[in-house]
């Protein structure tokens, strides 16, 4: 297949594209960047180290495996990019990653959240504007996140419910309730996704993933230059990839608040596989399908527990630090989200295990003179102070 993945120099595009490309689909990835350049703006950079470019991520990736990955440096947002992107490489299939990823820099201020939702916004519009008129058959696998539900006193259902009132039933989308400027532009794209499909009979799949977390692929192994991205500060790392990185320097891990906001979780190598699955089994013309992309769910307390428990394993003396909450969430609630519809496809999980977290000290303990630890406490709070 013709294999489109927007955001392809990210945490988790650079593994797709390898993965795409060893087998045997044609793959081509587009990135202006962004996260690399508000790396160097905070003074933060991932803990392993990653060549400086595209092009040079796909001349080690040619050299290591024999096969070819079209690169293209630019921007979404900028409407004749996505179409010159869409309608020259005429996809079968688009994943599109690159946005903004994260909760705690769009809540920073103003600017910070604007540029959020527009980066996001905008560049999922230019590409549904795109594929509608030059590639109306190809599939879209959109990344959305579990955090567009929030968390609700109820089961969340895969996207749709059926709702009772007044007598009338009707299958509708599953009430969002998103919980950072971030999550709410993926609500935005959700809806403007829906729509397209709908009104313009395009096919879509939306995966509400969850928090993911690792450092390794089956192709990230085959060769250092490939390694992807591994961030561990307060902005852009994520709970189990932070928690690990303070586990081996000796850094008390940092729970926010009393440690119960529960959230699915998954492995980078389940996140790739879900994709695949998505791209090779694609929704209908007109179809706008919805999937929770995790594989199981944890406390915030209880996965420091699990670190704390394979850095003892490990011979290291882990704290657990619980620190006033930054964000603004519940920290006690109910959450029971299906995540079924990848499981039918033929997900097999791997699940998270002190052996697979004592796996990653070990790859981290190689780096940990990397680590910018001024740059682990959390600095902005989502409730200016009164
Ligand atoms: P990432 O920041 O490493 O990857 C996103 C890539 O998109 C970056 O390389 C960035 O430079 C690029 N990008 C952003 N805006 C762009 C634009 N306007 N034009 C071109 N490129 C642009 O983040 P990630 O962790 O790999 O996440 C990938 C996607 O998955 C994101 O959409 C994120 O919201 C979603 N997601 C991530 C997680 C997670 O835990 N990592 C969980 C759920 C959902
Ligand atoms: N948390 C801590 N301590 C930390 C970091 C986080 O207790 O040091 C807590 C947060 O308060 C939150 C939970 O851990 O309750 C998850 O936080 P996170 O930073 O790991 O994840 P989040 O902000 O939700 O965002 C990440 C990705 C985002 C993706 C989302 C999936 O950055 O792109 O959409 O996970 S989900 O959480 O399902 O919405």
């Amino acid at each position: 297949m013709r294999i489109l993945i927007l955001g392809g120099d990210g945490y988790l595009g650079w593994p797709t594209a390898m993965r795409f490309s060893q087998r045997g689909h044609d793959v081509h990835v587009v990135d202006n960047y962004l996260r690399r350049r508000a790396h160097a703006e905070a003074g933060t950079d991932s803990l392993m180290p990653i060549l400086p470019d595209l092009p040079a991520r796909a001349a080690a990736w040619h050299e290591v495996s024999g096969r070819e990955v079209g690169v293209t440096e630019g921007d979404l947002t900028d409407p004749q990019l996505a179409q010159d992107v869409i309608g020259g490489f005429r996809p079968d299939a688009i994943v599109h990653y690159g946005e903004m990823p994260s909760a705690p820099y769009s809540m920073k201020d103003r600017d910070h959240a604007v540029f959020t939702q527009t980066n996001n916004v905008v560049g999922t519009l230019n590409v549904l504007w795109a594929m509608r008129d030059l590639t109306p058959d190809c599939h879209l696998v959109k990344l959305g996140t579990m955090g567009e539900y929030g968390t609700p006193d109820i089961d969340i259902e895969e996207g749709f419910l059926e709702i009772v009132h007044n007598g009338r039933s009707d299958y509708l989308p599953f009430p969002k309730v998103p919980g950072s400027m971030y999550h709410l532009s993926k609500v935005h794209d959700s809806h403007n996704i829906h729509f397209a499909c709908r009104v313009w009979g395009l096919r879509a799949t939306d995966l509400n993933q969850g928090v993911v977390y690792g450092i390794q692929t089956d192709e990230t192994r085959l060769d250092d230059r490939l390694a992807t991205r591994f961030d561990y500060d307060d902005v852009f790392g994520t709970a189990l990839n932070r928690f690990c990185v303070q586990a081996v320097i000796g850094h008390p891990l940092t729970v926010y608040g009393t440690g119960g906001q529960t959230r699915g979780y998954l492995n980078i190598v389940d996140t790739l596989r879900c994709i695949e699955l998505a791209v090779l089994h694609p929704a209908d013309p007109g179809e706008f399908r919805v999937f929770n992309q995790f594989t199981e769910s944890f406390s915030v307390m209880e996965l420091a527990e699990i670190v704390q428990k394979a850095g003892v394993q490990a011979g290291l003396d882990v704290g657990i630090q619980p620190l006033d909450n930054p964000r603004v969430e519940a920290e006690v609630h109910y959450y029971n989200p299906a995540h079924t519809k990848l499981l039918d496809l033929g997900l097999r999980p791997h699940l998270l295990s002190t052996e697979l977290v004592g796996s990653m000290l070990s790859v981290i303990e190689r780096f940990r003179d990397r680590v910018i630890t001024e740059h682990i406490d959390p600095r902005d709070r989502w409730r200016p102070a009164t």
